[in-house]
């Protein structure tokens, strides 16, 4: 069997600009819910005083330093860097007519390094953050308002970037809504099961219309949307423990089924008509609805299990997505647990069912580390991580799977999403920085960068099986 990956895979990192970009203000860059949240996309809302500490406000400081970011990612040999924009950057309440011109310039400036270091970027519109305007004057996603302010956000940056960028990819983890609603999709307080699924539907309405403007404006481009890959197993073999899981992947299936598929699923109307949630659907939405993606990407940290028996849910439920654990698997220092052979599994199942590219967007270890008395990180627990999930992507290209690529998260020590923390480290790259803000913030390779290299330049041969 070959042990190289398909020619033209891209392999790569993947960033987010809130959790590496800093320049909170900068620019002429209005509010976030990232900034409004500064422990995290399940932390309270804080009104920002002058002088309160967030460690996200400058965070690694990429604004600034993304030259030096771009060539140590060159020196490993990407092909490929997700980033996101921050919509507030360009629209800095939401609903401007016009967008900032440094906004624009300050991505413009992040492409052609990108461009002369032959790295394709791959852009995220909405990774995790969304202009706090828009959460105030129209309580976010729950409008209708907000599709047309993102409609005139991704047709801007298509047209303006559409020489530049041509892989694109809608809203980050789309299906994280059901878990964290503000940062899904801009819902303060403590939402019904109505008001989550209808801002939803109005986001998987402005996804459809991004992708409809993208085919417009990009026509070599291509654009995709982005699950959480939340894989559940039975926690038994019990029929009704068979069919739970089931169930909790359809929650999360759902997005990707309307997203390419373009229209609701038959399970998912009894789901709201067994709960009696009464969605307002316009016809017109129906029809933005039927323009679908032309590939499906995806992030995959971690799998659970899932029971029909509630005591037993109540008892075993586990990490942050209240997953049950699965008692065959070890757990990550954050409770995050170990699966490569669930990638290959979940690759199967996306492609069996939608039969289109797939693209691993996010996949990474975090760790706390420090360095040596030699200034060293040997991050072997790291190396062998991604091995072992990418000998599982390279079985499942060998099942049949077409793969477009791997971007590697993140391939730079940032700050984490769930709890803003910089003491969960992903990177090949060591940056200092401590939680309270404090460190010179100067970058050092660890032992996987150097392994991360050798695995792009043999396409993947060098990989352990
Ligand atoms: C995904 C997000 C990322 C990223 C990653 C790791 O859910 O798309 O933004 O942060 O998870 O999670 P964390 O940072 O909480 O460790």
């Amino acid at each position: 069997m070959n042990t190289v990956f398909p020619e033209g895979f891209l392999w790569g990192g993947a960033l987010a600009a809130n959790q590496v970009e800093g320049a909170w203000q900068e620019d002429g860059k209005g509010l976030t819910t990232s900034d409004m949240q500064p422990e995290g996309i399940f932390g309270k809302v804080v009104r920002r005083k002058p002088g309160d500490f967030c460690i996200k406000d400058k965070a690694i400081d990429f604004y600034h330093r993304y030259p030096e970011d771009i060539s140590l990612f060159a020196e490993m040999g990407f092909t490929c860097l997700r980033v996101s924009i921050a919509w507030a950057r360009l629209f800095p309440q939401g609903d401007e007519p016009e967008p900032n011109e440094a906004g624009l310039a300050w991505y413009d400036k992040l492409f052609d390094e990108l461009a002369a270091h032959h790295i394709q970027p791959l852009v995220t519109l909405s990774h995790y953050e969304m202009p706090w305007g828009l959460v105030e004057k129209y309580g976010g996603w729950a409008s209708r308002e907000v599709i047309s302010c993102f409609e005139r956000y991704a047709r801007t940056v298509f047209q303006h970037y559409a020489h530049k960028v041509k892989l694109w990819l809608t809203f980050n983890e789309i299906n994280m809504s059901l878990h964290a609603p503000l940062t899904g999709v801009g819902l303060q307080g403590n939402p019904g099961k109505t008001e989550i699924y209808q801002a939803i539907h109005h986001q998987l309405v402005a996804s459809s219309l991004a992708v409809k403007a993208c085919h417009e404006l990009v026509p070599d481009g291509r654009i995709g949307n982005m699950l959480l890959g939340g894989l559940i197993y039975p926690l038994s073999c019990k029929p009704t423990d068979v069919f739970a899981a089931l169930r909790e992947n359809q929650n999360w299936q759902f997005f990707g089924d309307v997203q390419c598929r373009g229209a609701y699923p038959g399970y998912m109307k009894r789901y709201f008509r067994d709960n009696n949630i009464k969605l307002q659907i316009e016809p017109s939405d129906l029809t933005a609805l039927s323009h679908t993606v032309d590939f499906v990407s995806l992030s995959y940290y971690m799998s659970g299990c899932a029971t029909a028996e509630p005591e037993l849910v109540e008892k075993l439920r586990g990490n942050i997505l209240d997953m049950i654990p699965n008692p065959h698997l070890q757990s990550s220092e954050w409770g995050w647990q170990i699966d490569p052979v669930g990638l290959r599994t979940l690759l199967n199942m996306l492609w069996d069912r939608y039969q289109k590219p797939l693209f691993v967007v996010e996949n990474g270890l975090g760790a706390s580390e420090k360095p040596d008395a030699d200034g060293k990180i040997n991050d072997d627990y790291r190396i062998n991580y991604i091995n072992d999930h990418l000998v599982q992507a390279w079985e499942a290209i060998n099942d049949g799977v077409e793969l477009m690529g791997y971007t590697y998260w993140g391939p730079i020590d940032l700050i984490s999403a769930s709890k803003a923390e910089v003491k969960k480290r992903y990177g090949f790259i060591y940056v200092d920085l401590q939680q309270d803000g404090s460190g010179s913030l100067r970058r050092s390779r660890k032992k996987s960068f150097y392994w991360y290299q050798q695995i792009i330049k043999s396409n993947g041969a060098a990989l352990k099986r």
